[in-house]
C-alpha cells in the first residue's frame, strides 16, 4: 500500500490546530498512524502497534471492517445527502427502529447527532425543556460529576468536571453544580471491579436538592464508568441510589454511555450492566465503529411524549443538526449493528472479562503503580505522579509504549485501556506484555 502521509514534511503539521494536544511538542517528535486493520495500527515508520484503546474507546468492532466500507460507498453513490427538517429518506427511521431494539425499558425514541458532545448538549436541553413543557419552568439547574467528561460544547463544558478543561471558560453556562467524583484510592486501592464502598456517595444529591431545592434541578448527567477522566468506577448501589433520589424528586438522569455504549461492559449498555434504566442515555464513537461520524440521543417515552403533545401542526423540539441522521453516517451504523449482531460483540466481553482483569491486576507490585482497576473491557493503571510534574510519568509511559508496540492512552498520570471487543487473548499477553516491560523501565 502507497503510504502518501509516511514522509509528511515537517513544515506540513504547520496548520492542523490539533485538539487535545500539545502541539509544539506533538509536532517537535509526531507520531502518525498511516494504516489500520483488525487489533493493529501502522506506523508511519512502518512498525505494526497493538490498539490498547480502540482509537479513542470508539472502534468496537476492530479496524478495516470490509461490511461497513461497503455500505458507506454504495450509500454514497445512491442517496449522498438528503435533509432531516421537514424532509426524511429512509436510513435514520431504520437504524432508529433497530436501535431501540438494543435499548433497556422504555428508552424507545432517537435523537442523531454528529458527536458525544452534541449529544450531551442536546440531551441537557431536551432535560430543560422538558420540565418547562411541564409546567416546572424553574428547574434549570444541571448536576454533574467532578472528573466527569461530557464533551467540549457549552452544556457538556459546565457539567463536566476537570479543572483543565473548564477554566479557561469562566462561567459559561451558570446554574450548574458537581456531585463528588468516586475514586478512592484509600478505601478501594487495587479492588477487582466494582468497588464495595462508595454508595454513599449517592447521597449528596440530597445534599444538593436541601441546598437549590428540587424545584430548581432539571437533570442529573454522570458517565456510569467515568472514562476519559482515569476510569473511575462506580462503587455497588451508587447508581442504583442516584436513580432512586432523581425518582423521589422528579429529576432526570441522564447516562453518558459515549464510552460505556455498545459493548464495552460486556452487555449493549452500561445501564442494563448495572441494572439502572435512565431517562437518556447519550452515545456517540461505537455507534458507527468509528468510521463515520454520529451521536445519538435515547430518551424514554415519556419525555418524547411531552414534546409530541402539543399543536399537531407546530415544531415540537426547535433544535437539530444540518447532519442529524445523515445518510452515510446511518450505513455505517447499520452495518456496524450487523456485525455487533453476527459476531455477538454485545455480550463477547463478558466471555474475555475475567481474563482481561487477571492481565491488569498482573500489573500489581511493579514500580510506581498505585492502583489498578477494571470492569469489562476496561482497565487502568494508576502511577505516582512524580512530585511537582503530574502527567509527566503517564505521558512517558504512553510515549514509551507506543515506541514499544502498544498504542495506550494517558490521562494525567492514568494510563486507560479500552481496547476493540475483538480482542482475543493473545492479544492480551501482547498487550500487557508492552505494559510491563514499559513500567519496568520507568525512572
Ligand atoms: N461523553 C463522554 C462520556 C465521552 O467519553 C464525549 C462525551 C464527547 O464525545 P465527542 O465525540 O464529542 O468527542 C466523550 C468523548 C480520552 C478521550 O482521553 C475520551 C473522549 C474524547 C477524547 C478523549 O479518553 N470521550
Ligand atoms: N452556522 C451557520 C451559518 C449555519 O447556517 C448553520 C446551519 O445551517 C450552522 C452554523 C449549524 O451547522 P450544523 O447544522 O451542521 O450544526
Amino acid at each position: 500500500m502507497e503510504l502518501a502521509t509516511t514522509n509528511l514534511p515537517s513544515s506540513d503539521l504547520d496548520a492542523f490546530w490539533m485538539p487535545f494536544t500539545a502541539n509544539r511538542q506533538f509536532k517537535a517528535s509526531p507520531r502518525l498512524l498511516v494504516a489500520a486493520e483488525g487489533m493493529y495500527y501502522t506506523t508511519a515508520d512502518g512498525r505494526q502497534i497493538i490498539d490498547g484503546t480502540a482509537g479513542l474507546w470508539c472502534v468496537n468492532a476492530g479496524h478495516g471492517r470490509r461490511e461497513i466500507a461497503d455500505a458507506v460507498q454504495k450509500q454514497v453513490m445512491q442517496l449522498d445527502f438528503a435533509p432531516t427538517f421537514q424532509m426524511g429518506h429512509p436510513a435514520p427511521f431504520e437504524l432508529a427502529t433497530r436501535l431501540v431494539e438494543l435499548l433497556p425499558g422504555d428508552l424507545n425514541r432517537v435523537f442523531f447527532t454528529n458527536s458525544g458532545s452534541e449529544s450531551v448538549d442536546t440531551a441537557l436541553k431536551i432535560a430543560i425543556a422538558y420540565h418547562r413543557l411541564k409546567g416546572q419552568g424553574a428547574r434549570q439547574r444541571l448536576i454533574g460529576r467532578e472528573r466527569g467528561y461530557h464533551g467540549v460544547n457549552f452544556g457538556g463544558t459546565a457539567v463536566g468536571g476537570t479543572g483543565a478543561n473548564r477554566k479557561l471558560f469562566g462561567n459559561i453556562v451558570t446554574g450548574i453544580d458537581h456531585l463528588s467524583h468516586t475514586h478512592n484510592l484509600e478505601h478501594n486501592a487495587f479492588t477487582r471491579g466494582q468497588p464495595q464502598w462508595g454508595e454513599h456517595l449517592a447521597n449528596e444529591l440530597e445534599r444538593l436538592v436541601t441546598l437549590h431545592d428540587a424545584s430548581t434541578i432539571a437533570a442529573v448527567i454522570v458517565e456510569p464508568v467515568a472514562g476519559s477522566t482515569g476510569v473511575l468506577l462506580p462503587p455497588v448501589g451508587y447508581l442504583q441510589k442516584l436513580r432512586q433520589i432523581c425518582d423521589k424528586h422528579g429529576i432526570l438522569l441522564i447516562f453518558d454511555e459515549v464510552i460505556t455504549g455498545f459493548g464495552r461492559l460486556g452487555k449493549p449498555f452500561a445501564a442494563d450492566y448495572f441494572g439502572v434504566i435512565p431517562d437518556m442515555i447519550t452515545v456517540a464513537k461505537g455507534i458507527t465503529n468509528a468510521t463515520v461520524p454520529m451521536g445519538a440521543v435515547f430518551v424514554r417515552e415519556e419525555i418524547y411524549q411531552t414534546f409530541v403533545q402539543g399543536i399537531e401542526n407546530g415544531i415540537e423540539f426547535f433544535h437539530g443538526y444540518t447532519y442529524s441522521g445523515h445518510p452515510v453516517a446511518c450505513a455505517a451504523s447499520l452495518a456496524t449493528l450487523d456485525i455487533y449482531k453476527k459476531e455477538g460483540l454485545l455480550t463477547r466481553v463478558s466471555e474475555i472479562a475475567n481474563y482481561w482483569e487477571d492481565a491488569v491486576h498482573s500489573l500489581r507490585g511493579l514500580p510506581h503503580v498505585i492502583d489498578l482497576r477494571n470492569l469489562g473491557l476496561v482497565g487502568a493503571i494508576e502511577l505516582e505522579s512524580i512530585p511537582g510534574k503530574p502527567g509527566a510519568r503517564g505521558y512517558e509511559t504512553f510515549v514509551k509504549c507506543y515506541q514499544q508496540g502498544a498504542l495506550v492512552r494517558a490521562a494525567g498520570d492514568n494510563i486507560a485501556l479500552s481496547p476493540p471487543l475483538i480482542i482475543e487473548k493473545q492479544h492480551i499477553d501482547e498487550l500487557f506484555g508492552v505494559v510491563t516491560d514499559v513500567l519496568k523501565q520507568l525512572a
